[in-house]
């Protein structure tokens, strides 16, 4: 049996004031064709599907699609929903889509759905654990009087998660769950695992490890298909992320993909990454501003076309950048100054002056020298001379 591991879409984000729902859609549609291609038996789908618990309507459009491309073409999806999808919402009307071969998490209830299939002369169960987090396991099991009656599974206040740990509570909701022993068992998990890197577009705020589970708690299930992290990797052989499909941060230049999961004789695992071009993607330019908006260079950066980062190599604002940069640059997401550095970044200033010590002028000469990795030139150094004794002289009604 052959299965294609996904994760993290999160259809409808934005990336600055640009919406993804084209690149989006051009990435469902390679899932597609790859599923069809590798003749698959089934998708994975390991949460956040959407960006928001309330998507935009046109993300709403677009997975519909998918799930209907999906059942035309026979292929049944397993899903689960993510921290940034709203639990209930993704399980409307997912008793129904069961006989059409989509099957969706519940919210936790105590139970773990467990969907099997029969595919390529094999069986497998398929356990569709959604995003949980301890207060949420207490609730359910009963575990947590107090927080018991509350109705809203979202931002639930988590004051007593100190009682309980990711671990400890995955740990409880594992030993609830029945494995039958007629087949394999392939667990659909959104949780963030000890030992993974993370991303910057993953938005989780990072304190400790509190958050992190234990792998070993998965040790019974033949492969733990898992979402969350952004970025593809495997805490074990087959405990893996496939990672998201595109990149959601300028730092996350790591490859993108699926993985393509087959379970004859063993679980074997192949990373398939998102073709190059595919799609239009995250690219950092840098350069000084006449280089930058040139013609030769722009004929010759393949990513004019793309969100853009552009690092300006100039040691002073260049006025109205942005606007005159999203000219020749359609899709400028951020842009930021890269001064030339210094040879000697320590000589420039006193790694730690005592302010108290520095007279007006040299706290603004250090700070410059911080923020420009050069010194003030003397000229600038004279001109915030004049203006502070004009200043001090006007403040002490000289
Ligand atoms: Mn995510």
């Amino acid at each position: 049996m052959k299965l294609l591991h996904i994760s993290d879409l999160h259809l409808g984000r934005r990336l600055g004031e640009f919406r993804l729902l084209e690149e989006q859609a051009a990435l469902l549609d390679w899932v597609l064709r790859t599923a069809a291609e590798q003749h698959a038996d089934g998708i994975l789908l390991a949460g956040d599907i959407y960006d928001r618990s309330v998507p935009p309507v046109e993300a709403v459009t677009l997975f519909d699609r998918f799930l209907t491309r999906l059942t035309e073409m026979g292929i049944p999806l397993f899903a689960i929903s993510g921290n940034h999808d709203s639990p209930e919402r993704i399980s409307f009307g997912s008793r129904l889509f069961d006989g059409q071969g989509i099957h969706i998490s519940q919210v936790y209830d105590g139970t773990v759905r467990c969907v099997r299939l029969d595919a390529g002369g094999e069986r497998a169960y398929v356990h569709l654990l959604p995003f949980l987090k301890p207060v949420h396991v207490r609730a359910a099991l009963g575990l947590d009087t107090a927080d018991a009656e509350s109705g809203e599974s979202e931002e639930l206040p988590d004051t007593a998660a100190h009682s309980m740990t990711c671990t400890e509570a995955m740990a409880e909701v594992v030993s609830q769950m029945v494995l039958p022993e007629d087949g394999i068992n392939i667990l659909l998990c959104h949780q963030f695992l000890v030992g993974a890197v993370r991303s910057e577009s993953e938005e989780v705020p990072l304190v400790g490890t509190l958050d992190a589970v234990d792998a070993s708690l998965f040790s019974g299930f033949d492969y733990v298909a898992l979402g969350h992290l952004h970025r593809a990797q495997q805490v074990t052989d087959t405990i893996r992320y496939s990672g998201a499909l595109m990149p959601y941060a300028f730092s996350e230049t790591e490859p993108k993909g699926c993985i393509l999961v087959d379970t004859d004789g063993g679980i074997r695992c192949t990373f398939l990454p998102v073709p190059e071009g595919l799609t239009r993607t995250l690219a950092t330019l840098s350069g000084t501003y006449d280089t930058l908006i040139s013609l030769s260079f722009r004929e010759s950066c393949p990513h004019c076309q793309d969100y853009l980062k552009i690092l300006l190599e100039e040691d002073t604002p260049v006025p109205d950048a942005m606007a005159k940069l999203s000219v020749v640059y359609p899709r400028v997401v951020q842009l930021a100054y890269r001064h030339s550095p210094a040879a000697d970044p320590t000589a420039v200033y006193d790694p730690l002056p005592d302010r108290e010590q520095l007279s007006p002028e040299q706290v603004f000469a250090s700070f410059y020298a911080r923020q420009n990795e050069t010194a003030l030139p003397d000229a600038d150094l004279d001109y915030i001379r004049a203006l502070l004794t004009e200043e001090g002289d006007a403040l002490c009604g000289r």
